[in-house]
């Protein structure tokens, strides 16, 4: 058999369409768009593992077959090159974080070229560039303008190691992400951007979105809207009240002693200016301090073992009944969520229950409905033993109740305002003047961007400034509004900021007047696909949305959401089934693959290797099998004649199946068909030109380099890149359908029609998406897929 040389054809291809300029789009009003995006990397150091490029190689795929179905396509691509990890290499390695960020780009890039990429680089943009983070600024200064970003004193979240103040976004339970540490809460000066006031809109337009379920869960959760009441206890004896926050007044009757968070200032106040009103003073000192010692995640901890401290000599008052409740404080109350104290409710609250259980502390019924003796009974019913309300249910309780305490209806956010400012070196610096007369003064326009300077040190200072505090000729200028002497703002963006709106830009990259021109951004946005890995769904995308809706509010843009599909890719592990990683010595690079067995071998093994979503162990075997069924394709061409023989039907239906797959993503299904037609025509004697001419035309967006090779063979002068897709007869394809039936656990749910000769993947995944199926399934575990070619489909399920 013939097989062909990767290394020269790769390279060959790649330099010809960079000088066609094959890749370069322009808006073009007389085609419809299709804008699809890839999440930027950052480039560090280490370079490109093999992980990387899966979802790159699906968006070139998807994007490539989208061109040839007419669409005027975009696909950019960029670096997110300020932050954190940047520069801590840029430290370890003790080279400028500019200069190692320009080095790892050019890794990067080259990385990206040998694989065969469609970006339109003209487009390319780097956050760490002035022209880009302008804009950046810009943004701050209108969210500063707007009233939506300000300054705070209050206590957050430290890194002692990195030396910088952190988002609860930054953090992996209480460590530090970038470095593990654990986070210390320090007040320092920072600026905060006021996310809440965006928080129920995220909520009510996430509804629409079709996105998938798990990352649209993921967001509702980060955002974490809780509806409830705010009721004050008054403290017996004294000038002071404790306010709490629950999701349950209607079970107030029901509450039979109050904890406020060991953290709360009101304990505080109560050891301090009340001193001789606590009598077990050392034992509430020692139990704080014991507290300071536990993580979030260990105070909160289900089914953990609940302690608490009383505070003898308080005495707190229940608004509904002026009934005499004991007070304690318990980590199981947090300081930073509702008010920081809670009412208890042991016979409705699973937490309650298991701390009144060990103290011996009442437990009263006010929902009838459950056992109390037994355990909480957190379901809704009917109120008892609630005075004038009893017989209420829980939702006509709730306002009565809430009404009858003199409280008030309030919604709570999990959700906290975003910390924006960090005490390092390496980020955009925040466009603020501060003014002895004027206050904090925004950069005017005209004066952006405002640059990162030059510095010795770009060392931490672990003061809670940053080390440009320390560049005196660049701190001391003059106020825009008075033109008085100020100081420059000193801190700079999180790693965030610059991949908060970057998709913005790609439509108009060069423009120094405007963020994006209004016709070019009216014409693609929003983004049609957007494809990244899961850790996002709750940092990335919650921020990215934010600043889009407003964006949208000042008119910037013109839609309200900025993603429309979301995919999230799986990851690649090692063949050991661990993460790749330095450390385990078990990385794989795509370069020492491409230069193995070639950049289209490597992309289809990629999306053949499982379901895109899937997370799956790299074998190199596979991937040689992925090379193997490219050799055929090669050597088929030896069997191609004008006359050849035909198989009509299954050229039909692979076309409509490929095109179908590429189009939900489902690239191993896709391959599996690619792969079936090959088989057959090895089978023939000889093969239509015409016919493998469409198959070289499905199997362009997979290896784009072998099928332009292919294709220029056929004596074909202009790219495979650039011919339509081909298109396939729906009554040919009908008379051959079967229908499949599709069982969970032996009970039909639904029928679907495919081709006689669909191999399993396919049918199970086109079972998956039947609705009464995929209802069958939620939440289950499928424990075995059972296929009939040709006739069912049965899952099943424990
Ligand atoms: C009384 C009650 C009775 C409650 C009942 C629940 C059930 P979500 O849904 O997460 O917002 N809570 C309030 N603040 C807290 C804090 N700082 N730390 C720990 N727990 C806190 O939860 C709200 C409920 O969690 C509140 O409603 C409160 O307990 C508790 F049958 O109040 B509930
Ligand atoms: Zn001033």
């Amino acid at each position: 058999m013939k097989s062909f040389d990767h290394a020269e054809i790769e390279p060959k291809w790649q330099k010809k369409w960079e000088e066609d300029g094959l890749y370069s789009v322009q808006e073009d009003t007389s085609k419809d768009k299709c804008y699809v995006l890839d999440m930027f990397p950052y480039p560090s150091g280490a370079g490109l593992h093999v992980g990387h490029p899966k979802g790159y190689i699906a968006t070139d795929v998807y994007s490539r077959y989208k061109t040839m179905r007419g669409y005027n396509v975009l696909h950019p691509m960029g670096w997110d090159a300020f932050g954190l990890p940047a520069e801590n290499y840029a430290l370890k390695n003790k080279v400028h974080p500019e200069q190692s960020v320009t080095e790892n780009i050019a890794r990067f890039k080259e990385q990206l070229h040998k694989i065969g990429f469609n970006y339109d680089w003209s487009r390319e943009i780097n956050t760490t560039d002035p022209s880009y983070y302008k804009w950046t600024q810009w943004i701050f200064v209108k969210l500063f303008e707007k009233g939506l970003a300000y300054e705070s004193h209050e206590p957050i979240n430290w890194c002692p190691s990195c030396l910088t103040g952190l988002a609860n976004e930054d953090l992996d339970g209480n460590a530090c992400e970038r470095c593990g540490s654990t986070v210390e809460k320090k007040p320092i000066r920072q600026w905060v951007l006021k996310i809440t006031d965006y928080a129920d809109r995220m909520l009510e337009d996430l509804e629409d979105l079709p996105w998938e379920n798990s990352v649209k869960e993921a967001q509702r959760n980060w955002i974490g809207r809780s509806e409830g009441a705010e009721l004050e206890f008054r403290v017996k004896n004294q000038e002071l009240g404790i306010k709490v926050f629950t999701t349950r007044p209607d079970t107030l009757f029901g509450a039979t002693y109050v904890v406020l968070a060991p953290e709360h200032s009101l304990v505080a106040q109560l050891l301090e200016n009340q001193e001789s009103r606590i009598t077990n003073q050392d034992e509430v000192r020692q139990y704080i301090a014991d507290t300071q010692a536990r993580t979030e995640i260990e105070r909160t901890a289900e089914g953990k073992d609940k302690t608490g401290v009383r505070l003898e000599g308080v005495t707190a008052i229940n608004p509904a009944n002026q009934e005499e409740l004991p007070v304690f404080i318990a980590d199981y109350v947090l300081a930073n969520y509702g008010t920081g104290a809670i009412m208890a409710v042991p016979a409705h609250d699973e937490r309650d229950y298991a701390f009144a259980t060990k103290f011996n502390l009442p437990i009263c019924e006010v929902i009838a409905g459950g056992d109390v003796d037994k355990e909480a009974y957190v379901g809704g019913g009917e109120l008892v033993n609630s005075g004038e309300f009893s017989g209420m249910s829980v939702d006509e309780a709730s306002l009565a109740i809430t009404k009858h305490a003199g409280g008030e209806l309030v919604v709570r956010y999990r959700l906290q305002d975003w910390v924006f400012s960090r005490q390092r070196y390496w980020g955009e610096p925040i466009p603020i003047i501060h003014c002895e007369k004027c206050g904090p003064v925004a950069v005017p326009e005209s004066d952006l961007p405002v640059t990162l300077p030059d510095v010795e040190s770009y060392e931490p200072t672990g003061t809670g400034e940053s080390p440009l505090a320390n560049i005196d000729e660049w701190v001391n200028t003059t106020c825009p509004k008075c033109g008085g002497p100020a100081k420059r703002e000193t801190n700079t963006m999180p790693q965030w900021a610059g991949s908060s709106w970057y998709y913005l830009r790609y439509i108009d990259p060069c423009n120094d007047t405007e963020l994006v021109a209004k016709d070019k951004e009216a014409y693609w946005s929003p983004v049609d696909v957007y494809v990244g890995g899961m850790e996002h769904a709750a940092r990335h995308l919650i921020y990215a949305r934010f600043w889009h809706k407003f964006l949208y509010d000042l008119g910037t843009v013109s839609e309200k959401e900025p993603f429309q599909k979301l995919y999230t890719v799986g990851l690649i592990m090692a063949e050991d089934g661990r993460k790749m990683s330095k450390r385990w010595g078990n990385v794989i690079n795509p370069d020492d693959m491409v230069e193995r067995m070639g950049a289209d071998a490597l992309r289809v093994y990629e999306m053949f290797m499982g379901p895109f979503g899937q997370s799956i162990a790299w074998s190199t075997d596979h991937m040689v099998g992925a090379r193997r069924f490219l050799e055929r394709v090669y050597g088929v061409q030896e069997k191609v004649a004008e006359d050849g023989e035909t198989n009509e039907l299954l050229l039909h239906q692979s076309v409509q199946k490929v095109g179908h797959d590429i189009e939900s993503f489902d690239f191993n299904t896709a391959i599996s068909q690619l792969m079936i037609l090959v088989n057959d025509m090895e089978k023939r004697t000889s093969v239509a030109q015409r016919e493998y001419e469409v198959l070289i035309q499905i199997l362009a967006p997979f290896a784009p380099h072998l099928s332009e090779e292919l294709w220029e063979q056929l004596g074909h002068t202009s790219s495979v890149h650039r011919e339509p897709w081909p298109t396939y007869d729906e009554s040919v394809l009908a008379a051959a359908q079967v229908t499949i039936a599709v069982q969970v656990n032996g009970k039909t749910r639904g029928t679907f029609s495919a081709a006689p000769t669909s191999d399993e993947a396919t049918l199970v995944a086109e079972a998956r998406k039947i609705g009464s199926v995929a209802a069958h399934l939620d939440g289950k575990d499928v424990k075995r897929e059972v296929v009939v070619p040709g006739r069912l489909v049965n899952f099943v399920v424990g």
